[in-house]
């Protein structure tokens, strides 16, 4: 049976979120009430995106949707729920800080996302698994050493440990994004004067190899880039569209996405150089869908 969304639920989707009810609470209780799933989904977002408009109509700028946003081949993508602009968010089984929210490119850092056993622990389990990092090669969909990339780096197959498991789900929790749709967690190892040049994280559509790429599990549409220690100098991530660099500061991290695999999103970003000392980080790639 088709459920027709009415002028009366509308409303109500209007003065729930006035109140200042999540998107996720007003979703859950239109369930409960015999709604549709899809079709709450669909009103919810639709309602809240005209009623923005609406406000907006008079204004200069109004705020970014908080519901995941899709991209114009209705691809949501992950995001953390900054409504009401909260010093720290609910990870699951901790809090974590957000330092810094920007809208476009969308990009948030956030403090205390590992506890210093959590960094260390993934640094002792990759440290024997290290390798010089490849990149995956859209012109074929193989993999390949890239001199813009000069770290070294290996992959933890998704849930290979209790820690894994751990930082998977806080992420997942985070970002409302499935554990499933994720990559395994990568690290990587930067000497001095290592670093990783400026890239998109998504594949790029234009090269031959990436449909191949996009049959297990869709674009990456989001990356969370966590820092395990903290060199003396440099390695910082950098955002070049934005002027932006974030420091490696050990349990932090640096969330970003990209709604569509175009330059237009702003999301090139780089490792810059390490001057001083050494960098750790663990790479987390979140995909449109399931990632087997
Ligand atoms: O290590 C970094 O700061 C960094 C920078 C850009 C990591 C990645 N990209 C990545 O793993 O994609
Ligand atoms: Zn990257």
């Amino acid at each position: 049976m088709t459920q027709t969304v009415t002028p009366e639920l509308r409303q109500w989707i209007i003065e729930q979120s006035s109140a200042g009810c999540l998107p996720e609470a007003v979703l859950a209780s239109m369930v409960q009430a015999g709604w549709q799933a899809d079709v709450a989904e669909a009103a919810l977002e639709q309602t809240l995106r005209d009623h923005l408009q609406q406000l907006g109509a008079g204004r200069a700028a109004s705020p970014a949707p908080v519901t995941p946003v899709r991209n114009q081949v209705g691809v949501k993508v992950p995001d953390l729920v900054l409504t009401g602009s909260p010093r720290r968010v609910d990870a699951g089984d901790r809090m974590v800080d957000v330092v810094v929210s920007m809208s476009q490119p969308r990009v948030v850092v956030l403090g205390g996302l590992l506890s210093d056993e959590e960094c260390d622990g993934l640094i002792a389990a990759a440290r024997p698994r290290l390798a010089r990092s490849l990149t995956v090669q859209t012109a074929t969909g193989g993999e390949e050493m890239n001199p813009d990339r000069t770290s070294n780096g290996m992959f933890f197959s998704r849930g290979e440990s209790e820690l894994i498991q751990r930082i998977e789900a806080r992420i997942a929790h985070l970002v409302h994004w499935p554990v499933e749709n994720g990559e395994g967690i990568q690290v990587l190892n930067y000497q001095v004067g290592a670093e990783y040049k400026p890239h998109y994280d998504y594949f790029d559509p234009a090269e031959p190899g990436t449909p191949t790429i996009l049959k297990r599990g869709g674009q990456r549409v989001g990356t969370v880039v966590m820092y395990l220690n903290e060199p003396a100098r440099g390695g910082g991530t950098t955002f070049p569209d934005v002027g932006l660099e974030v420091a490696p500061v050990r349990g932090s991290a640096v969330f970003f996405s990209y709604n569509r695999p175009q330059p237009g999103t702003m999301s090139l970003h780089g490792g810059a150089p390490v001057l001083e000392g050494e960098k750790w980080v663990a790479t987390k790639w979140l995909r449109e869908r399931v990632f087997e």
